[in-house]
């Protein structure tokens, strides 16, 4: 009997040895020293071994079991340590890079359009996105049958609520708040019921309002000279085309030599050598009207811009849909 103890104790030892993790020495205490071990059904034999051997095989069995007890908890360590080694911090390995976010290049050309205005000292004011039919028509001497009424074109909230379709409706707010003279710009969102390769439902525009006494065709054509010197390069030409809009009178759309190709034709000027990048024109008398300024002391220029287009001048972008699809790859590039 004594020996089959040393035999129970020195498998168990190996066995407690060789183990790595905390589940098996569970299970080996179990094997061992539970209620069904095997150290404890030799103790239970002992009753049955004759008297004089008992004493000895009694103390072989309780000594067995205080080394399998004292082997166990030795190996509960170890297999501790060797995991709090493999959970510890290696500082060593290089920090993970946290990725810096960008402005979006709609931001930062809206940015750059509002300091170079800002410098020739207009002032940025914002208005809301959801506006009023009269706002954004009425007092912009949009006519009732303009086609740009059309449930088509604009997005009705209902009868009299629209999303802007430009952002010229702040510019009214804003006149009839103030008295001249004023140089404001108004970026931000419109919307218009529209969708394909050129046109996206919500895009952004810069309008601009200046209004003085003697404020001149000339100065329009001065201030958006500087601009685009400024935006572009100062061998940029323009060029500047008679055009229609009911708030301006007369009105022009504004041409820069194509920056792609400095004008001998290519893809992106449709090979006319001209990019139309603004619409302008002298405020209308009617919009002068109606928010009480005297049409016989103030002359004002306005003019208007999308800023996608310059954006994707600038940055060499050839499809507007690409600013709203949210592809960091693409967005980081700027
Ligand atoms: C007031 C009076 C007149 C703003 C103007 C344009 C011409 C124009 C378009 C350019 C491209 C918008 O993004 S776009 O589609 N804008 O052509 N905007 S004049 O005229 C105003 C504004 C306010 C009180």
């Amino acid at each position: 009997m004594a020996k089959s103890i040393d035999e129970i104790r020195d498998r168990a030892l190996r066995e407690i040895e060789s183990a790595s993790d905390e589940e098996t020495i569970h299970a080996l205490s179990v094997k061992y020293l539970g209620r069904k071990g095997q150290v404890t059904l030799f103790l239970r034999t002992l009753a049955e071994l004759p008297a004089e051997e008992r004493p000895a095989a009694g103390k072989a069995a309780n000594q067995a079991k205080h080394l399998i007890r004292e082997a166990l908890d030795r190996a509960a360590e170890r297999i501790a340590a060797s995991r709090e080694k493999d959970d510890a911090i290696d500082v060593s390995l290089p920090g993970r890079p946290v990725r810096r976010g960008t402005l979006h290049p709609v931001t930062r050309i809206t940015g750059i359009i509002c300091e170079i205005f800002g410098r020739m000292g207009f002032e940025v004011v914002e208005g809301p996105e959801i506006e009023t039919d009269y706002y954004n028509f009425e007092a912009l001497n949009i006519p009732r049958e303009h086609p740009a009424r059309d449930m088509q074109d604009t997005f009705y909230i209902s009868d009299n609520v629209v999303l802007r379709t430009h952002t010229s409706p702040t510019q009214p707010r804003v006149m009839e708040q103030r008295t001249p003279p004023l140089r404001i710009i108004a970026p931000g969102k419109v919307y218009r019921c529209d969708s394909d390769v050129t046109h996206t439902p919500m895009f952004h525009q810069v309008e601009g309002l200046m209004v003085d006494r003697k404020v001149s065709f000339g100065d329009l054509k001065g201030v958006l000279t500087a601009f685009v010197h400024r935006m572009f390069d100062d061998q940029t030409s323009l060029r500047f085309r008679p055009s229609y809009f009911p708030f301006t009178e007369p009105s022009a759309e504004v041409d820069i030599r194509c920056v792609a190709c400095r004008g001998r034709g290519c893809r992106i000027c449709s090979n006319t050598g001209w990019l139309e990048i603004l619409g302008a024109g002298m405020v209308h008398p009617a919009v002068f009207e109606k928010v009480g300024y005297d049409t016989a002391k103030y002359t004002g220029f306005a003019f208007g811009m999308g800023v996608e287009r310059i954006a994707m001048l600038k940055y060499n972008i050839d499809d507007t849909r690409k600013f709203f699809e949210n592809d960091i790859r693409f967005l980081g590039q700027f």
